[in-house]
Order: structure tokens, then C-alpha cells, then sequence
């Protein structure tokens, strides 16, 4: 894994794109998300925010926070958007060799909403396209912005104010389906993680086609902790083994350093100790935290059985 002494001499990853002073709130998950994204990525970078807390934020002036360019999109057109982008990067490259046309990256990042939900159809038809872009889910699991409504992403048993006994479906598995387009990149990872986000984005930086990256962003107000404690309850979403970290290159799946000894059972904590430190799952029956549990551990026995089927496959051809 990458050293800080090596970032430190990095040209871009030793300085702030997203930079401070902005109105997220304190100890948001996505503000740390965006910041280790850009230092990966660098100030070539086209950003498109759907309609989300990031869309207000980056375009709050005297407060605006991005020294790279970025355009606010409409809620279900993230994925188009960036896909256009690409298009007309490409077209002036093409006309002008010696700009910097060449070098840009399309970037989407998007909220949970903007992606689970409303823009999955739009993401879907540019990962069905390969379309040159990296699209990034920041998953606050839940409609943070308008007020905490429950989305695909919210978790079994969450409360929100759309699920005030909490929510009594599962939470989507996007990074799923997007490997079920067959990209040539997907990954999952977690601000608690930020060496991990940023070797994930400069991987993806020099793959061609479509990116999939989904990071766990945890949002005090809307979970209900304290806000220094963001990167802990990060760490325990990953401990716990209720978020796990994997890429998927070129449909070769693996598991990231961090959850790769989860795979033992054993040394996963059980996911009370997460749910008990967030509002959001206060007053949880022993019932759903019972399904919340099991849930994990079929989504852990599916990926233990895909990473088996894997090496019989390597290994037979
Ligand atoms: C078509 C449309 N419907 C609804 C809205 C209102 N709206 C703006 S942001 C938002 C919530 C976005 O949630 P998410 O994508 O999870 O991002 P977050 O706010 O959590 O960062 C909604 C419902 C909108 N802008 N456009
Ligand atoms: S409400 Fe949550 S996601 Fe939105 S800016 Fe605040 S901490 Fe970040
Ligand atoms: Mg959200």
C-alpha cells in the first residue's frame, strides 16, 4: 500500500482539490471521500454532481469548495451528463492534439439516491455503453439532503423519516448489479480506509471504459452520532464486516486488504457493535438485529463461494 511519505511528495495528492471551508457538515463522509478521490484523480478531472447534499455544497458561493471544474446536474442524469462530457473531451483531443483535452477524466459522484434510485437507469445504460467515465456512489443511505428519506441503500432496521419503525427492506446491492454489466472496473471502499479510496482511484484513473467505485460515507445527522466519531463508525461498519471492501477488475474479483481476513467468521464483530452507536437503529428488535446479522453472513457466504468458484476456474484452465 502506498506510503504517506509518498503522497507527500505527490504533486497532487500532497494538496487539497476539495478544498476547506466549505459547508459540509462537520465529520461528513463524503467531504473525505471527495477529498482522498481528488488526490488520486488531480485537477484534470470534470466533476458532475446530481442533486444531493454535494450539489448544494459545491455550488454554495462565497463557499465553493472544488479547484477543478464541476457542473451541477440534474437528480437522474449524472451518468449521461459525464458521458457527454467524455464525448466532448475526446472530439477537442481529437481537433487540438497539444491541449489538455487528452488528459481528462469524466467524473460522476453521486449520492445514494442519485444512484440506487433515481439515476440507476442512467448509470446502467452508460455501464452497458462502457462509457469512459468513473461514476462514484457515495452511499449515506438515505436522501440526506431533503431531509433523511429512506432510499434502496438505507439498511434493514434503519430508522429515517419516510421508515420511523425502520426500514423493512434490505439494502440494494448496486455494486452487484454493476458488476453484472461486466466493466472493467468496480470496487467498493470506506472513508475509514482513505490509503484504500486513493490506490482505488489511481487504479481507476488508467483503465479505459466504465468505473464503478461505491464508498461508504457515514453522515452524522442523518445516523445519529457524534460527528468525530465518523471515521470510527466507518471503521466498525468494516470491522463488523456489514461493509466489505473488494475490487473487480476485468471480472477477477478480490477482497481489499482490510476485509480479507473477515473471511474467517470468527473475526468479524458482530454488528451490534455498530448499530448500537447510531441513532438511526435505536430501539431495534432483537428480530430485525437477528436478520441484519444473518443478512451479513449470507452476503459473506456468497462472496466466499464466488471467490472459490474463481480459483477452481484459474486453477482448472
Ligand atoms: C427529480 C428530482 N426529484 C427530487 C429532487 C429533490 N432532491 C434534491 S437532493 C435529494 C436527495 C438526494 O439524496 P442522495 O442522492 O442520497 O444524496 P444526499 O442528499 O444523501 O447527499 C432530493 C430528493 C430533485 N432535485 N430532483
Ligand atoms: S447532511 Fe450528512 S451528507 Fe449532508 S453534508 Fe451533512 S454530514 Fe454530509
Ligand atoms: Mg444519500
Amino acid at each position: 500500500m502506498v506510503s504517506l511519505k509518498e503522497l507527500w511528495n505527490d504533486e497532487f495528492a500532497c494538496r487539497e482539490w476539495f478544498l476547506p471551508g466549505n459547508s459540509c457538515c462537520a465529520g461528513c463522509g463524503l467531504e473525505i471521500a471527495l477529498r482522498w478521490a481528488m488526490k488520486a484523480l488531480g485537477p484534470k478531472t470534470a466533476l458532475v454532481t446530481p442533486a444531493s447534499c454535494l450539489n448544494v455544497v459545491i455550488g454554495l458561493w462565497p463557499k465553493t469548495a472544488p479547484d477543478f471544474p464541476f457542473t451541477n446536474m440534474a437528480f437522474a442524469a449524472g451518468a449521461a451528463a459525464a458521458t457527454g462530457f467524455d464525448a466532448a473531451f475526446k472530439a477537442k483531443a481529437h481537433r487540438f492534439p497539444e491541449g489538455p483535452w487528452k488528459e481528462m477524466t469524466s467524473l460522476v459522484f453521486a449520492g445514494d439516491g442519485g444512484t440506487t434510485d433515481i439515476g440507476l437507469q442512467g448509470l446502467s445504460g452508460a455501464a452497458e455503453r462502457n462509457s469512459d467515465i468513473i461514476y462514484v456512489c457515495y452511499d449515506n443511505e438515505a436522501y440526506m439532503n431533503t431531509g433523511i428519506q429512506r432510499s434502496s441503500s438505507t439498511p434493514h432496521g434503519a430508522k429515517t423519516t419516510t421508515t420511523p419503525f425502520g426500514k423493512q427492506r434490505y439494502k440494494k446491492d448496486v455494486p452487484r448489479i454493476m458488476e453484472a454489466h461486466d466493466i472493467p472496473y468496480v470496487a467498493t471502499a470506506s472513508i475509514s480506509h482513505p490509503l484504500d479510496i486513493y490506490e482505488k482511484f489511481k487504479k481507476a484513473k488508467d483503465i479505459k471504459g466504465c468505473r464503478y467505485i461505491h464508498i461508504l460515507a457515514p453522515c452524522p445527522p442523518g445516523w445519529g452520532f457524534p460527528s468525530e466519531d465518523a471515521i470510527e463508525i466507518a471503521k466498525l461498519a468494516v470491522k463488523t464486516g456489514f461493509w466489505i471492501l473488494y475490487e473487480v477488475e476485468n471480472g477477477i474479483k478480490t477482497l481489499s486488504k482490510p476485509s480479507k481476513p473477515l473471511i474467517d467468521p470468527s473475526k468479524r464483530l458482530p454488528i451490534i457493535e455498530y448499530v448500537s452507536k447510531q441513532k438511526r437503529f435505536s430501539g431495534i428488535s432483537e428480530k430485525t438485529l437477528i436478520e441484519l446479522q444473518e443478512e451479513n453472513d449470507r452476503q459473506w457466504n456468497r462472496i466466499i463461494n464466488e471467490l472459490k468458484c474463481q480459483e477452481m476456474r484459474t486453477n482448472s484452465e
